[in-house]
């Protein structure tokens, strides 16, 4: 086999034109716009705007290739294109070869009749998307939720949905050449297909199925060769004949090394390698790293009604994690460094499983190989979102069912690969008995979520569950999509429905797909799409970079619940992140707690497509918001967390384990006045069982109430463990806001540089502060911990890792310190140090 590589250098022009500019291959037509300087920055301010013109013209790719003769001497010449978005046209030598419309799908064209020895010209004309859609609206409505966020009728197109704009998303509908494109010459046989079945039920060993199908007519005896190896030690071969253009075998792993879920044990990947030769020549291979392990979706009937929990090797495990959206509004961006830094975040911060959703993508292989190595199981929404689709249009089916089958083989091996989900949303309110203009029918919705896609996956993929939708409840009436009793439910009572936080702890339901609460992304990040002038929550850039109606108000509602009025623009971006993060923090733990009842919680959403205030626990620069500092904590595979009760003065202490084995902790509790003067102290030695929910003690402080008020008390709860402490939290009875918190704790700080460029900072204070987090003024860092509490008299240490390296001098005279109550007190910012905190010395 042969390959002639087409990606990098192309010209593009808009149909119509006649001036060219340099296009880069994989990519899209408005980074190509950016590169040549024809349009600004869509990010900045609101010049997304100026940029709507892109969206509704057609645009033309082309280059030349120089074919040698031999490359023509292949029986077949195919030219794959392995990501086209979307409506395209393709043309060999001023021939059409295709017209394509799915961006999901691989198209394998044959070119052989239409190339020529030596120089050929390569076309791909992209249709406008947008108006393709609004077209096609025109002659039948779609229904679907559509707002000032979206722009067209994204239910018409196999396209990433969100390219149309969504609650969190730029309105920037672009089209390309988004993945590789290459020309193949073969000749004889060729891998068409690997599946790989394991077999657990054998005890001491896993059996692997092995079924390989070939494409092409060979002349003489084929043979197909295996190999498994892990970590480059061989643990078993098999050589089979190609008989009718296929082979089956097997492989028997002795001792196998199982795959695990981050925290719960190792993520060993074997590596499986095929090649087909004939007369010892090679023709064609093929690898995929796998993992060996059973991963399922199990639903059984139980004490609450049915159980919604993933077991994995036999054991079934609570699933944290955070819905994933695109990495960026243009993916060609999003390169493998960009995929493993926000896959490691999620490991960081404890997370196990992240929800590929359904308004996306099927995500790049570099994404999925990650998640093998990080232990992140991938409950994978298949493309559809928030609107309802033609199903009783033959075509869209037949395109669907493509789409379906490539994706389901492509992804199939991957050890993380946790569950099917058919759409997104789609039952919650869309679908209703008939088609009307308000709905869809059942009927229709069934073609495709309950019959053709779970078919699919059975024939495709075999060991995978099927979820049909998210949410979805499968007792009773299946719009029922909130039932506590079964099923997995999108929890959005707090912010859209505008329940206060306490609302989440009257939730028993068995697994949380989606709740979410929102915030700005930190001060630096708003500079890059703001000027001076726009820094104001209720600016009109301020509101144009957020796509939730209700967004700034409705974070600023749930702000006065809770805090002070903050005193100026940055301080209300650095209060909406604690918030938000107090708010998931509330909701977490509250569903860790309700396990074995609750197996699962995964909040919207981890990242973001483009500086904008959303959902996200890391913006789109790849800055940990306050939540992703504080989910590391919550998602802590040992809990420790409380249920305060101010009327009765009662707080329940719990220890929430997603161990595989049991802990033994000594549980101390410290309670003092808002101050952080201690008023009382206890220990007691406690047990962690695996993998359960346990009270270990419940404290009485009804008197100290009685004495010192609801305003000026806080419970410090510690876990020790071989002489560290493990875990922590911090209870109050009063809202923030009312705590009589000392408004100047002076934290004090020293700094210390360590060998690989990291610094280590310690901090202490003279009274309680509460959420205190560093910052370097000029430069980017994560840092080992952030927005935690400081009692007197403890020592944190955090260490802190700059983006760039930095030397000590420049460290010290950036590093900032702040805590709560430098949120709303008059005096402004300054760049380095504040009132309350004294720099290093
Ligand atoms: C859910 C998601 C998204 C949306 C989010 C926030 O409904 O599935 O469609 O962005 O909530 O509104």
């Amino acid at each position: 086999m042969q390959k002639i590589h087409l990606n990098g250098r192309w010209r593009a022009r808009r149909v119509g034109s006649r001036s060219y500019l340099d296009a880069t291959v994989p990519g899209c037509i408005h980074t190509d716009l950016l590169d040549a300087g024809l349009i600004g920055d869509p990010f900045y301010r609101d010049q997304e705007l100026d940029a709507y013109w892109v969206a509704m013209s057609d645009w033309e790719f082309t280059r030349e290739l120089t074919v040698p003769a031999a490359f023509l001497r292949h029986e077949r010449v195919l030219l794959v294109c392995h990501g086209l978005d979307t409506l395209a046209t393709v043309r060999v030598n001023g021939k059409t070869v295709a017209q394509t419309d799915n961006m999901f799908r691989i198209y394998e064209l044959d070119v052989r009749p239409h190339l020529r020895e030596g120089k050929n010209v390569l076309s791909i004309t992209f249709a406008s998307a947008l108006k393709y859609t609004e077209v096609k609206d025109r002659e039948r409505r779609l229904p679907g939720w559509y707002s000032d966020a979206k722009v067209g009728v994204h239910g018409y197109i196999r396209k990433e949905q969100c390219n149309f704009g969504w609650d969190w998303g730029i309105r920037a509908v672009t089209c390309g050449i988004w993945r590789d494109i290459e020309l193949i010459g073969c000749s004889g046989s060729r891998i068409e297909d690997v599946k790989i079945s394991q077999d657990h039920s054998r005890g001491s060993s896993v059996l692997l199925h092995l079924a390989v199908a070939s494409d092409g007519a060979q002349n003489g005896p084929v043979r197909v060769q295996t190999r498994l190896t892990l970590e480059g030690r061989e643990v078993a071969r098999i050589d089979l004949p190609l008989v009718s253009g296929h082979a089956q075998g097997e492989l028997r792993v002795p001792r196998p090394r199982l795959w695990w879920p981050n925290d719960l044990g190792d993520q060993p990947l074997y590596l499986v390698e095929v090649v087909l030769t004939a007369d010892g020549e090679r023709l064609d291979s093929w690898s995929k790293r796998i993992g060996l392990r059973t991963l399922e979706l199990e639903r059984k009937a139980d004490a609450w009604g049915e159980s919604f929990q993933f077991v994995i090797n036999g054991r079934p495990f609570f699933a944290k994690g955070a819905n994933w959206i695109p990495a960026d509004a243009f993916n060609n961006r999003t390169g493998p460094e960009r995929y493993r830094d926000l896959v490691a975040s999620a490991s960081e911060a404890h997370m196990n499983m992240l929800r590929v959703w359904g308004g996306g993508l099927y995500e790049e292989e570099v994404f999925y190989d990650l998640c093998d190595e990080y232990g992140i199981c991938v409950w994978q929404d298949f493309m559809f979102a928030c609107t309802t689709y033609p199903t009783y249009d033959a075509a869209f089916m037949a395109n669907v069912e493509e789409e379906a089958k490539e994706n389901v083989r492509r992804l199939r091996h991957h050890a993380c690969l946790a569950l099917w989900c058919g759409n997104n949303e789609l039952e919650q309110g869309l679908v209703g008995p008939r088609w009307t203009d308000e709905t869809m029918s059942w009927k229709d919705y069934s073609r495709l979520f309950d019959d053709l896609l779970p078919a699919i996956v059975r024939e495709q993929d075999g060991a995978t569950s099927y979820w049909p939708g998210s949410p979805h409840s499968p007792c009773g009436d299946r719009s029922d999509h909130r039932n506590p009793e079964c099923g997995d439910a999108h929890l959005w009572d707090v912010w859209h429905g505008m329940k206060p936080f306490e609302w989440y702890r009257t939730c028993g339901h068995r697994f949380n797909s989606e709740f979410g609460f929102q915030s700005f992304p930190e001060p630096k990040t708003v500079e890059t799409y703001t000027e001076a002038s726009d820094r104001n929550v209720t600016s009109y850039v301020m509101e144009h970079h957020q796509r939730s109606g209700i967004g700034n108000r409705t974070i600023i509602h749930y702000m006065l619940d809770w805090f002070r009025l903050p005193t100026g623009f940055e301080e209300t971006v650095w209060t909406s992140q604690i918030l938000q993060g107090m708010a998931i923090k509330y909701a977490v733990e509250h569903w860790r707690r309700s396990m074995p009842r609750g197996m699962g919680t995964l909040y919207w959403q981890l990242n973001d497509t483009w500086p904008v205030a959303s959902w996200s626990s890391i913006d789109y620069f790849h800055r940990w918001k306050a939540l992703h500092y504080m989910a590391r904590r919550f998602f802590e595979p040992c809990l420790l967390s409380a249920v305060e009760d101010a009327e009765t003065g009662e707080v329940e202490v719990h220890v929430t384990s997603d161990l595989l084995e049991a802990r033994s902790w000594e549980l101390r509790w410290i309670v003092t006045d808002a101050a952080g003067k201690t008023l009382m102290a206890g220990k007691k030695a406690v047990r962690v069982p695996k993998s359960s929910d346990r009270v270990v003690t419940t404290l009485k402080l009804l008197k100290l109430i009685d004495v010192h008020g609801i305003r000026n008390l806080l419970v410090w709860l510690e876990a020790w463990e071989g002489g560290g402490c493990v875990a922590e939290n911090l209870v109050m009875f009063a809202r923030p806001k009312h705590l009589d918190l000392d408004q100047n704790p002076a934290i004090d700080l020293s700094v210390k540089r360590n060998r690989n460029g990291s610094y280590e900072v310690a901090l202490k204070s003279k009274s309680a502060a509460l959420w205190v987090w560093l910052e370097l003024a000029a430069a980017d860092a994560r840092m080992s911990d952030s927005f935690i509490h400081l009692r007197p008299g403890r020592i944190k240490r955090i260490s802190v890792t700059p983006r760039e390296p930095i030397d000590l001098r420049a460290f010290e005279k950036q590093l900032v310190v702040r805590s709560l109550v430098d949120l709303s007190r008059s005096a402004p910012r300054k760049t380095s140090g504040t009132t309350s905190a004294r720099r290093a010395r």
